[in-house]
């Protein structure tokens, strides 16, 4: 096999608004930084990365890197800070942002809904209101209308199920509600929120490739042998990994989500591509008593390799990810894959032995057309705050050993021979839980 990757394959790196910008005051994140207790640290996004001043620096920085493509979102409250409101100077920023990029000779990709809400849309129930999906699609049908022609891929919202659990089964994102059936109205609304989106951007910009970033997760039983551990691996991969999937196939909702909202029908075939966010898989226990995390627990063995956040490292997930993709028949973008290591003895070969997975994927048969590394530089990382750091950069953009391999494999499509093994191991933390995003 070789390790070169197809010609026209686009690298880049992803990254979200409100980690990266700085000063995004009119979301609900925002707001729920100042509320001490809620991000690690005390940490607030505060001015951030500065890349909403910053960004053709910043982009610069990344075309001398070798890449070819971004991934980037769009601050929804600052586009819409009040309801049908739109600001004139906030669509004439990202204008500006995508002509950068192209400048740069970055292809970029939208993402139109990360994580965060306008306060206004908070204040009416958010994503739980029936409301949601139309006011969504307003908001992308007015984006689409000004900046339709500045880019071509578009990616309507971003790992749906991990804002539905975050947000209203775990309680640690705004609005921190602990409601199975919240987040199962929530997951429904941002499916109609998909769908309505998909049908506002091809009926505006027919050209257009419409996606959404899917978090997959892999489950596996933690003991082969065991029945039950089998069974809670096939019912997460249900719930977490495959009912978006068939929803966007099918265009109705799966039985377990119309538990939640009734009704509600959208296209065929809402995706022209699948948009891949993998990083690790969890390893499930069947655990009678856990009812809150369906009836499992999500156990690390000792000795397995370790992110800073706890989360397994497992490239052959991504193998096993993209050969299940591969059935539906679309081209894939891997839209995130990255790990927390703070002194990057871990990424060089993550990077590696990740895109090795993706490239014996594509050889046999995924459409695999582009990938992008979480993240350029480390950002905001939501209820972690800044401890987290998953950059190929520092927050003052200095360029770690991983982000100058990574330069070199974009620059040549191809992978080293032999990539550095893990080095100085910090000391072994106690095994946390890993958090299902
Ligand atoms: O930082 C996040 C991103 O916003 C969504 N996907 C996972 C990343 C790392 O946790």
């Amino acid at each position: 096999m070789t390790d070169q990757f197809p010609q026209g394959f686009l690298w880049g790196t992803a990254t979200a608004a409100h980690q990266v910008e700085g000063d995004n005051r009119l979301n609900d994140w925002w707001a729920w930084e100042q509320v001490p207790g809620h991000i690690r640290n005390g940490d607030r996004s505060g001015d951030a990365n500065d890349h909403y001043r910053r960004f053709d620096a910043d982009f610069a920085l990344l075309e001398q890197l070798g890449q070819n493509a971004h991934r980037l979102s769009l601050e929804w409250s600052r586009i819409e800070p009040g309801p049908g409101q739109f600001s004139a100077e906030a669509i004439a920023h990202y204008r500006q942002v995508l002509a950068s990029l192209r400048a740069h000779g970055l292809e970029p990709m939208v993402t139109l809904h990360h994580f965060t809400n306008p306060v206004w849309f908070a204040q009416q129930a958010a994503w739980e209101s029936p409301d949601a999906p139309a006011q969504f699609a307003r908001y992308v049908g007015r984006v689409v209308d000004e900046l339709g022609d500045a880019a071509r891929f578009w990616i309507t919202i971003n790992e749906p199920t991990v804002f539905a659990y975050q947000s209203y089964l775990k309680g640690d994102w705004p609005p921190g509600y602990r409601s199975l059936t919240a987040a199962g109205r929530v997951l429904g609304n941002l499916i109609r929120g998909h769908w309505l989106a998909f049908e506002q951007i091809k009926a505006r910009a027919p050209h257009s490739q419409v996606g959404l970033a899917h978090h997959v997760r892999l489950f596996d039983p933690d003991r082969w042998w065991a029945p039950f551990d089998r069974l809670a691996a096939v019912v997460y991969n249900r719930l977490f990994n495959l009912g978006v999937l068939r929803a966007l196939e099918t265009g109705r909702l799966t039985w377990f989500q119309r538990r939640f909202i009734s009704g509600g029908q959208g296209p065929r075939r809402s995706q022209d591509f699948l948009g891949l966010n993998y990083y690790t898989r969890d390893r499930l226990r069947f655990s009678p008593r856990n009812r809150a995390e369906f009836f499992a627990t999500r156990v690390i063995p000792a000795g397995v390799p370790r992110s800073d956040l706890g989360w397994e490292i497992y490239p052959e997930g991504m193998y096993r990810t993209l050969r299940g993709f591969a059935e539906a028949r679309l081209p894939i973008y891997v839209t995130e894959n990255g790990v927390a290591d703070a002194d990057d003895h871990l990424r060089p070969a993550y990077l590696v032995d990740h895109l090795r997975a993706v490239r014996r994927a594509i050889t046999e048969g995924a459409q695999v057309r582009g990938y992008f590394h979480w993240t350029c530089f480390d950002n905001f990382e939501w209820g972690e705050g800044y401890a987290a750091k998953f950059g190929l950069m520092d927050r003052d953009r200095r360029i770690r050993p991983s982000g100058r391999l990574y330069a070199e494999i974009c620059q040549t499509g191809s992978l080293p021979a032999s990539v550095p093994p893990p080095t100085a191991p910090p000391e072994p933390e106690p095994p946390r839980a890993p958090e299902l995003r």
